[in-house]
């Protein structure tokens, strides 16, 4: 069925974690890429599109699948865009080329139909978790990435499981709230980026949060937090028109 009245918008999801070419999120997102983002300006892609990651040079299905999608939509006139996961910070250019699309710096802030919105994963806002803090900031050293990257695929693969596996451990016996964003950090970020918009995935926990600040931003007393859902039980659209903005959901397909 034709979607007639997609102009003029642009779209927003992370945390799809698709880890295999046959999963319902693969469906879905495949769905979303061949009706609703029709016709769209943008889409932002902001992190985890992968559960894992382990270099371009990983040839698989699921990667497949997903560029041949993105590079058909992009063909259309829809730019895209994807930014780095905690999952798929390994992500480069050249996949994202495969795509059709480029890699987005973290933080980014775009101008969206005129608002100036502020773009990140959200792994960083989540300042109370220190062990993870400081494994993030290993795994983004290029020096790590690099030396990462120089060893066997299979190798990788059984690292990334590993690391996988103790996050998986660690965050068993973590106070949910330490797993989500710290407000201060929110706020600290706002400030200094002078923008009242952001929007980030991460957390699991969709919703759009209104902030009152103490020190007006662009002088308003009031910010706004956007939250992206993770795919696991449904699919999460996030629709940005000059309209206002719209966070959506959807099941994914059954059968
Ligand atoms: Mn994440």
């Amino acid at each position: 069925m034709p979607i007639t009245n997609n102009n003029n918008k642009t779209l927003f999801i992370s945390d799809l974690h698709i880890d295999s070419a046959k999963s319902p999120i693969m469906q879905s997102l495949l769905n979303l890429l061949e009706q609703r983002a029709q016709g769209a300006d943008a889409l932002y892609i902001l992190g985890d599109l992968f559960e894992a990651w382990v270099g371009d040079d990983d040839i698989n299905d699921a990667g497949d699948k997903v560029a041949a999608a993105l590079h058909k939509l992009s063909l259309q006139g829809t730019r895209i865009f994807l930014m780095h996961g905690n999952r798929d910070f390994l992500l480069g250019e050249n996949y994202a080329a495969r795509c059709g699309g480029s890699l987005l710096q973290e933080p980014s802030i775009i101008n969206c139909y005129g608002q100036s919105v502020l773009l990140l994963h959200g792994d960083s806002l989540c300042t109370r978790d220190t062990a993870y803090i400081n494994y993030r900031k290993q795994v983004r050293e290029p020096a790590w990435q690099q030396a990462f990257l120089a060893r066997p695929l299979l190798e990788r693969h059984m690292v990334a499981q590993q690391l996988r596996q103790q996050s998986m451990a660690e965050n068993s016996h973590k106070a949910s709230d330490i797993m989500d964003v710290t407000h201060q950090e929110v706020l600290n970020l706002l400030e200094d980026q002078n923008v009242n918009l952001m929007i980030h995935g991460h957390t699991h926990r969709p919703g759009i949060h209104t902030i009152r600040l103490q020190n007006p931003i662009n002088d308003k007393l009031e910010a706004v937090r956007i939250v992206l859902g993770s795919w696991d039980q449904k699919a999460w659209v996030l629709e940005f028109s000059a309209e206002g903005y719209d966070l959506k959901h959807f099941p994914h397909p059954t059968h």
